[in-house]
């Protein structure tokens, strides 16, 4: 992927979606999902992980990675507000079902997946508590206790991550499973929507797709890739089947990033 710098975005016209650059971060490769599957060509702009890009902060009011920005509008950052430019945008096809009970069911699962003490926030806490306990001094660590103070760490909520992440999995997988029985084939509805998306992008964070469509370096893929057998149980193997089913009929692969 082309990424342009900050400043070069900020001063152009047209969709510009602020992505983490040289790996697949789920919170990016979600909002690119959302443009991809509504066909909405959009300018990438370079975020590098960790790195505080004054740029950014100024144009975005934040700095981490996604945010989106049409043409002089003020930049969202929030996921939801992506998605919600994205529907804007391009009405067709749904990412928010229009039945009203549907809706709520996705915007949950979007909120267990990617919000503040969901899946992939757990997991980044896991990930974060794992660095904490094997980096010698030095600016790997600095890293970790960078992203520490950024993203919620203390001991404690470490702690009870890995009951949410198998928490959310159950009740993921359940949800999947009622589905099948019904006869379709998408978390929520007969049609793909920002959830089924949601997972598909973020189940890197326990099962990196294989390297031919997602090239990492060895060291995040160990990180990504979870090996805590009541973790692996409460996933079960038709989720990974479900991201596979998305990825082959609604994203892009090989990923892109
Ligand atoms: N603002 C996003 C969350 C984005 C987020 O957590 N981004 C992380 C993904 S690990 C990020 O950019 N980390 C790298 C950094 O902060 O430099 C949302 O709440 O929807």
């Amino acid at each position: 992927m082309d990424y342009l710098s900050v400043e070069e975005a900020r001063v152009r016209p047209g969709l510009r979606l602020v992505l983490t650059r040289d790996g697949p971060g789920p919170w990016s490769e979600a909002a690119k999902g959302f443009f991809d599957l509504k066909r909405l060509p959009f300018a990438a702009v370079e975020q590098v992980a960790g790195q505080e890009d004054p740029a950014l902060l100024d144009w975005t009011g934040q700095t981490s990675a996604p945010a989106a920005a049409l043409d002089d509008e003020r930049a969202v950052s929030q996921l939801i507000d992506i998605l919600l430019l994205a529907e804007h945008l391009a009405p067709e096809p749904r990412l928010l079902p229009s039945d009203p009970h549907e809706q709520v069911t996705v915007l949950g699962l979007f909120h267990e997946l990617s919000g503040r003490d969901g899946f992939g926030w757990s997991r980044r806490l896991m990930m974060l508590e794992g660095n904490l306990a094997r980096q010698p001094e030095g600016p790997g660590r600095d890293q970790t206790l960078h992203f520490c103070a950024k993203y919620g760490y203390s001991p404690e909520a470490a702690r009870r991550a890995p009951s949410r992440v198998i928490q959310i999995l159950k009740q993921l997988s359940a949800r999947l499973e009622r589905q099948r029985e019904a006869g379709r084939s998408y978390l929520v509805g007969d049609s793909v929507s920002a959830a089924d998306v949601l997972w598909a992008t973020f189940a890197v964070l326990i099962d990196p797709l294989p390297q031919e469509v997602c090239p990492m370096s060895r060291g995040l893929r160990r990180l990504y890739t979870v090996t805590d057998p009541e973790i692996l149980e409460a996933l079960g193997p038709t989720l990974l089947a479900h991201r596979d089913f998305v990825y082959r009929e609604h994203l892009r692969l090989p990923l892109d990033f």
